[in-house]
């Protein structure tokens, strides 16, 4: 029996993710875990919903104990932006908050759980072209230390505790439900806002900048197919690579144009353009696709088309 908390329910992943859960194993077998944000009247009568810090392990803990968890989905997360404006709090939050639901799972023998890696424990050293499984993580971030870190207290939570643990190192995600909050990554979703709201938008990073991005329908069935892949098909226990396209910022510009003929973009790149330059351009995705058969389906004509179509709406 799946009895599923999320934590981090109401962030860009989450409010996506949960959705699915629920149409899988049943409205009530999800429990989503917000913190600081009111959920919307339809997202509260969607299924159960509690608020928990995951820095206060005992309010994770009761929640495991009221609803019986056996899967958790630990989402929560200071992204980069915001962590080098709060580097305490970006350790305090990924850190310790990700310790304190390791060390219950491990007490309840949660069967199965995932956490969110990232490309932004990569930095200026890794190889910044087709960026290998195993290679230097030397992150500049404090977001991407705590990515690196993570990812190790996870794999040794797997060897010295048997813990069933899975992550992923997402790209930057595009999506038009949510907002992403205070990541790096963000200009390739405020893009489609904007030009569908005001016909323009200026950018914070170069036009040359290129970084590897994923639709959420693609991230979302990562994950799902992650979780859903036999045990002993899981080869990585730090976090797997993970992609699908990688374009520049003006070659984003263009494509929205060619769906929205008026648009006009700038470029003014501020204190974000330091990250980008330190992340991956592209990633080597392999592992993923030996192991459990990882396939990306949207390009970017696909996510404009998209991304267009619902703001549109
Ligand atoms: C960010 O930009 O901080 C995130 C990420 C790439 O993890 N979207």
């Amino acid at each position: 029996m799946n009895k599923i908390l999320v934590t981090g329910a109401l962030g860009q992943i989450g409010s996506e993710l949960i959705p699915k859960l629920r149409e899988k194993f049943g409205k009530d077998n999800v429990i989503a875990v917000g913190h600081h944000k009111e959920p919307t009247e339809e997202f509260k009568k969607s299924g159960p919903f509690e608020m928990a810090d995951c820095r206060n392990k005992e309010e994770i803990r009761a929640l495991i104990e009221k609803y019986n968890i056996d899967t958790i989905y630990h989402l929560v997360g200071v992204l980069s932006a915001v962590g080098e404006k709060n580097p305490n709090l970006a350790w305090d939050v990924n850190i310790n908050g990700l310790k304190n639901i390791l060390d219950l799972a491990v007490e309840y023998k949660i069967e199965k759980m995932f956490w969110p890696s990232s490309i932004a424990a990569f930095g200026p050293t890794t190889p910044l072209e087709n960026t290998p499984q195993k290679t230097v993580l030397e992150p500049t971030t404090i977001y991407g230390v705590t990515k690196v870190a993570g990812e190790l207290l996870c794999q040794y939570y797997f060897v010295k505790y048997g813990l069933d643990i899975r992550s992923l190192r997402y790209p930057g995600i595009i999506s038009w439900k949510t907002l992403p909050g205070g990541g790096t990554t963000d200009y390739a979703v405020a893009i489609y806002y904007d030009a569908v709201q005001k016909g323009s938008y200026d950018c914070f990073v170069k036009e040359e900048t290129t970084l590897p991005m994923m639709y959420m329908d693609d991230a979302v069935r990562a994950t799902w197919e992650l979780m859903e892949a036999k045990k002993e098909k899981i080869t990585i226990r730090t976090a797997y690579n993970l992609a699908a396209i990688s374009f520049s910022a003006k070659e984003l510009a263009e494509n929205v144009a060619t769906y929205l003929p008026d648009f006009k973009c700038t470029f003014t790149p501020d204190e974000r353009q330091k990250i980008a330059d330190s992340w991956p351009r592209s990633i080597d995705d392999s592992q993923a696709r030996i192991d459990w058969g990882w396939q990306h389906e949207f390009d970017l004509d696909k996510i404009s088309i998209e991304m267009i179509k619902n703001l549109k709406k």
